[in-house]
């Protein structure tokens, strides 16, 4: 069939670079593929082995063509969770997920692999990230953070209750095939948060505002070898500036400088009193101090532009091309302080990678 030829070509593809990357011989890649197209004949798909898994998984962060902090991408922790089909085995991985990830602070990069999408299994996580906190709108404005309206009003539908506060962790969401989206709140208190406090405008202080230690992406799909990963939720640590000058800054999301300002005594009656881009330093400055205090991984990202640096130096070694995605690569404050801002990247899609994928709701 010609799906089957079109698959068998990924699969060889994947097969010959991953082998080759893993120091095998010629002769063991050849052997696997025989197996791997008797196997495609016979069910039209096929599986991996768990160290094809394990690095096509590492590969697909080492392509991610938005993505800084891709230096660290061989130490890629692959939890595989393919055995797993029904909502409650899924929630409960993705519990142990956080817990391994967060690792009372010490962040551990890492990856759960649920089964590849088959023409029979399906399997969708709806959130956009495992933690993340609920935004209510009301007349006066959003209560919580703007950015996640329509997914909390989507677990309201389900029957799931918020608190109200502005910052409610929302529950998770796991959908098997066509069943109904199943609803598995967090336990309060069983997730790592960080208080944000800044040193000296302690008046900032006041406003209780805190942020989740560990960004663990849930929606994107995972493309390995011409198979499909639905749910293949991924973590690293942060870079100070998403939450510091993006998530606690934008107006449409916290909005948080003209507090910053005001503590700071700042002049905002005037653009160029520049109290917004005063405000923004001290913000993040905050952040990173409020994470190291709390013994929680972050990177600034002046150390995280420098790692990637190091990055390309080292698959130019290894005679690999980066390819990268300038808009995203760039940091959102002082970006031509980075490297990056005075180069140019190549933003094309190579094998295997993350992809967005169409919401569920
Ligand atoms: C995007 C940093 C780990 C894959 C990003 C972004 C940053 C970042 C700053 C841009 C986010 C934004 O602007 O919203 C880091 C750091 C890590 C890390 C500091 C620490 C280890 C990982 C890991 C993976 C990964 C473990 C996958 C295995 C990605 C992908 C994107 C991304 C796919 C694009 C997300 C999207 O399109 O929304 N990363 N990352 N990163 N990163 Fe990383
Ligand atoms: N900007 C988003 C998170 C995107 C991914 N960032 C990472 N990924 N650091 C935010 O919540 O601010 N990672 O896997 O570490």
């Amino acid at each position: 069939k010609e799906s089957d030829r079109i698959l068998y070509v990924k699969a060889e593809e994947f097969i010959r670079q991953c082998y080759g990357e893993l120091n095998k011989s010629e002769e063991e890649a050849k052997c696997r593929l025989a197996r791997i197209e008797a196997e495609i004949k016979r069910l039209g798909t096929y599986e991996l082995t768990y160290e094809e898994l394990e690095h096509g998984a590492k590969m697909a962060w080492r392509n991610s063509n938005r993505c800084i902090g891709r230096l660290f991408w061989d130490s890629l922790n692959v939890i595989d969770a393919r055995r797993l089909s029904t909502g409650e085995e899924i929630a409960e991985a993705l519990l142990q997920h956080i817990d391994y990830a967060t690792n009372g602070g010490k962040i551990r990069p890492a990856i759960t692999i649920f089964h590849q999408r088959t023409s029979d299994l399906h399997i969708r996580i709806w959130n956009h990230q495992l933690i993340r906190y609920a935004g209510y709108a009301e007349e006066e404005g959003v209560i919580g953070d703007p950015v996640s309206v329509a997914f909390t009003n989507q677990c309201k539908q389900l029957g799931w209750v918020g608190k109200r506060t502005p910052f409610d962790l929302l529950p998770i969401v796991v959908q098997v095939n066509e069943q109904q989206p199943q609803v598995f709140a967090l336990q309060d208190g069983s997730i790592l948060e960080v208080p944000i406090r800044h040193p000296e405008y302690v008046r900032f202080n006041e406003l209780n505002i805190k942020w989740y230690g560990v960004p663990i992406i849930s929606d994107m799909g995972l493309e390995i070898g011409g198979l499909h990963f639905t749910a293949a939720p991924f973590n690293g640590w942060y870079m100070g500036t998403e939450i510091g000058a993006r998530n606690l800054a934008d107006e449409d999301r916290y909005n948080l400088l003209p507090a910053m300002a005001e503590a700071m005594g700042l002049d905002m009656t005037s653009n160029r009193s520049l109290w917004k881009d005063k405000a923004l330093v001290e913000l993040n400055a905050a952040v990173l101090q409020s994470y190291r205090e709390a013994g929680v991984s972050i990177v600034d990202h002046h150390t995280a532009a420098e790692q990637f640096t190091l990055f390309e130096q080292r698959e130019a070694n290894q005679e690999r091309a980066v390819t990268g995605n300038w808009t995203w690569l760039i940091p959102p404050m002082s970006p031509a302080t980075t490297h990056i801002w005075h180069k140019q990247y190549d933003n094309s899609y190579i094998t295997p990678n993350f992809y967005t994928q169409d919401k569920c709701y």
